[in-house]
């Protein structure tokens, strides 16, 4: 099998980002991007999707986190639809329920070329340390544009901020893992009807 990697530098007034990735690795990662807490979360993905993940940023973080924290979803996003390729032989779906104590979350994503993100997670609290938690959609916005994925992300339970975010993270890691398996039996085969995604 060709080598499923990519890495993308994307570049803005407001942030410098390059993020490399290995679909085929083993949950290796490393981050230097400012936003701790986003890193922790990024980390849940690599860990938990088998993914290797490397970001680097730049960003304008005197005014706050979020144009950083938005394109690195994006430039994750685009690094992903890079390494997916054509597709052939992907699962394509992949789905996961990960709790962490009482909390709960669901992740389903589909690698289907339409993107669109189903969010619904009800932080108990707005900040978790010094991360505003409005960004987790920004990022997962960003993601899902670029990546031509659909996602529903569904918090199930919880009442620790902290663990909700990770569930949803762990959650989105395994979903990924299963959705970019490679099939044998379908080596070459785009999974879809279409003949294309
Ligand atoms: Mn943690």
């Amino acid at each position: 099998m060709e080598q499923r990697t990519a890495e993308v530098e994307r570049n803005t007034l407001e942030t410098q980002i390059t993020v490399s990735i290995n679909l085929d690795g083993v949950g290796k990662s490393s981050f230097a991007t400012g936003v701790p807490f986003l890193d922790h979360m990024m980390d849940q993905i690599a860990r938990h999707g088998l993914i290797d993940i490397d970001v680097r940023a730049n960003g304008d973080l005197e005014i706050d986190a979020h144009h950083t924290v938005e394109d690195i979803g994006i430039t994750l996003g685009q690094a992903f639809a890079k390494a997916v390729g054509d597709k052939k032989g992907l699962q394509r779906y992949g789905h996961a329920y990960v709790p962490l104590d009482e909390a709960l979350s669901r992740v389903v994503v589909d690698f289907s070329g339409r993107p669109g993100l189903f969010y619904d997670v009800k932080f108990t609290r707005g900040m978790i340390g010094r991360f505003d938690v409005d960004l987790f959609r920004e990022f997962f916005q960003g993601f899902v544009n670029h990546a031509g994925v659909t996602l529903h992300i569904d918090n199930l339970k919880g009442a620790n901020a902290h663990h909700i975010a990770e569930t949803i993270f762990k959650a989105l890691g395994r979903a990924l893992r299963m959705a970019i398996t490679a099939d044998p039996r379908i080596a070459g085969i785009v999974p879809s009807t279409k003949g294309s995604l």
